[in-house]
């Protein structure tokens, strides 16, 4: 991508919309609540987007989307989790700190991508 060349700026590896639910806060069980979210692949962060077609046009502006949430995938860990829910295509991400998502997409090519992108994002940290 253009962009890979210039350390200073943090590339943008990947940007989609998937279902996501958070199932931990630092190693507390929560009790699930499934939304589709924006999600963003940037850096060394997985950012999370309100979904856009929740949101008026107007607060869907570049500058103007803050986010719901940025997790830091040092140190984090990712595995398939179809055992943890009813829905296909489920993996789960746990933070170091504790803090543990499940991400879904019903297509499949979709989900692995994601789940091969952020694993190359975890491998790249592990090597630092
Ligand atoms: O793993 P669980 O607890 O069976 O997950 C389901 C429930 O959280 C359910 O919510 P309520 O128990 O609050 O009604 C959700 O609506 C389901 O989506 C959860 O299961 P799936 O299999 O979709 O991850």
């Amino acid at each position: 991508s253009p962009d890979s060349n210039d350390s200073s700026t943090p590339e943008l590896e990947k940007a989609g919309l998937l279902n996501k639910t958070k199932i931990a806060e630092g190693g507390r069980k929560l009790r699930k609540n499934w939304n589709p979210s924006w999600v963003v692949l940037v850096g060394n962060s997985l950012v999370f987007f309100k979904d856009p077609k929740s949101q008026t046009p107007s607060s869907w502006k570049p500058g103007n989307s803050c986010p719901e949430s940025s997790v830091d995938l040092r140190g984090a860990q990712l595995q398939w989790a179809d055992n943890l829910s009813s829905k296909k295509n489920v993996f789960k991400l746990r933070t170091v700190t504790g803090n543990e998502f499940l991400l879904q997409s019903e297509t499949d090519s979709l989900i692995r991508e994601w789940f091969n992108t952020i694993q190359s994002v975890i491998d790249r940290l592990n090597r630092e």
